[in-house]
């Protein structure tokens, strides 16, 4: 079994990963720590407007991360070619219209194609909202609708219906339960998303063969200046370009939204990109929403050694010394503010931290106060299944390591309400 694929399984069962320091699920245990300032910056100038976040301290936070964690984006654009196959009308028993596209970047050989799946709502008004998100094991595993192409990428061995890594029939519907489709498109929202590994494979050198590799020239950057997340983010930005010339689409009101890993990348991606109208962390856990610093569950250690390419070198000097990390992950989701930010968690996801995960979500509160914003407005975690806040929301679900119904049904809820 592929040292990814061991380590992803000892994730999801909560075990630690056997590496140098066993995981820790002892609050008592935590190291003490200091969560540096939203609201003060490097220079000690103490943020009062929202002017000034938007001016001094939040460019500064966004470099933060690109040098500590997931590395430059690029500044280069590369000319994209966009092609639409005709959208079927009647997809799932009619409830929706059904649209492939095709990017492309023509003009550098050998670089990514990434397919695009839309679902749009047949009965709903026009322009739609939506949720874009990642698939993790191509567009064919999240319906068993047999018109979708299988993914011609890899994908993980976690991915069912795979066979060395590449997808056959048996993957369709693979992932099913997590993509509640009907119930997504009767709220009125339509779904986009594409498998990620078109962009990256996810596997130590994927970057070779991914657009790290096969794109450097054209987009100025060298593949170790930044990182598969920040390939995964980028991944989600073209995306976006495309659904901006989407007429069925509300460009105003998409949503990127990411479980796990994914969850890590759609952070990134409306980090730097602010047309993002709202984010969704679901169980992103650490290098996403959890608080790296509390050293519970998952560690910078631990993801370092499973997943060297998720980010950057710079990330790995502080496997054994949090303490000098210049950033907490509580700054990434202030990033987001004023926008909606939904971060949730599972009670039985230890390994990412739920706790972690909510503390990070609370500290956004001062930030987004700035823009009379209210947060979650509590101190304390609530009970599982009673989601609180205002324009941050979390909640607590439970269960294990996943992207449910229950999950679907408060985002859904959350900015229908947001956007009605
Ligand atoms: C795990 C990893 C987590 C999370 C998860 C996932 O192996 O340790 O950080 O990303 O994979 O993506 O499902």
């Amino acid at each position: 079994m592929k040292n990814n694929v061991l380590f992803f399984l000892l994730g999801l069962s909560g075990v630690g990963f056997a590496q140098s320091n066993p995981a820790n699920y002892d609050e008592s245990k935590i190291p003490p720590y200091t969560l540096p300032d939203a609201l003060t910056t490097l220079d000690g100038q103490k943020i009062k407007r929202s002017q000034e976040w938007q001016n001094t301290r939040r460019p500064e936070i966004v470099q933060l991360f690109a040098d500590h964690l997931y590395g430059q984006m690029p500044k280069r654009t590369v000319q994209m070619k966009i092609e639409k196959k005709t959208p079927d009308a009647t997809a799932l028993n009619g409830l929706a219209t059904r649209q492939e596209t095709t990017i492309s970047f023509p003009a550098v050989p050998n670089s990514p194609k990434i397919n695009v799946l839309l679902y749009i709502p047949n009965a709903a008004p026009k322009p739609s909202p939506a949720f874009l998100a990642l698939n993790f094991c191509g567009n064919q595993c999240v319906s068993a609708d047999s018109t979708i192409p299988l993914s011609m990428s890899y994908a993980p061995d976690f991915c069912k219906g795979y066979i060395n890594n590449r997808a056959t029939e048996a993957s369709r519907a693979s992932q099913e339960d997590r993509w509640p489709l009907k119930m997504i498109l009767k709220k009125g929202f339509a779904v986009v998303t594409a498998h990620y590994g078109d962009t990256e494979p996810d596997f130590a050198d994927g970057w070779r063969t991914g657009l790290r590799g096969t794109m450097a020239q054209a987009l100025g950057l060298q593949p170790q200046e930044w990182s598969a997340m920040g390939a995964w983010a980028w991944q989600l930005s073209r995306i976006m370009d495309y659904l901006e010339k989407e007429p069925a689409l509300n460009a105003t009101q998409v949503v990127v939204l990411g479980h796990s890993r994914l969850g890590k990348a759609a952070l990134w991606a409306a980090a730097n990109d602010l047309r993002f109208a709202g984010v969704v962390s679901n169980n992103s856990g650490e290098g996403g929403a959890a608080l790296s610093k509390r050293e519970f569950g998952e560690t910078i250690e631990t993801i370092n050694k499973a997943f060297p390419h998720w980010f950057v070198a710079k990330y790995k000097t502080y496997n054994a010394n949090t303490a000098a990390l210049p950033v907490d992950q509580h700054l990434l989701l202030s990033l987001i503010a004023p926008r909606p930010l939904y971060v949730a968690s599972a009670e039985g996801d230890r390994w990412a931290d739920p706790k972690g995960e909510f503390l990070s979500a609370r500290e956004t509160t001062p930030v987004y106060a700035l823009y009379g914003k209210k947060g979650l407005g509590i101190s304390e975690m609530p009970p599982v299944n009673q989601p609180v806040g205002q324009t941050v929301r979390y909640h607590i679900r439970n269960g294990g390591h996943d992207i449910k119904p229950y999950d679907w049904e408060q985002y859904t809820a959350f900015f229908a309400a947001l956007w009605k």
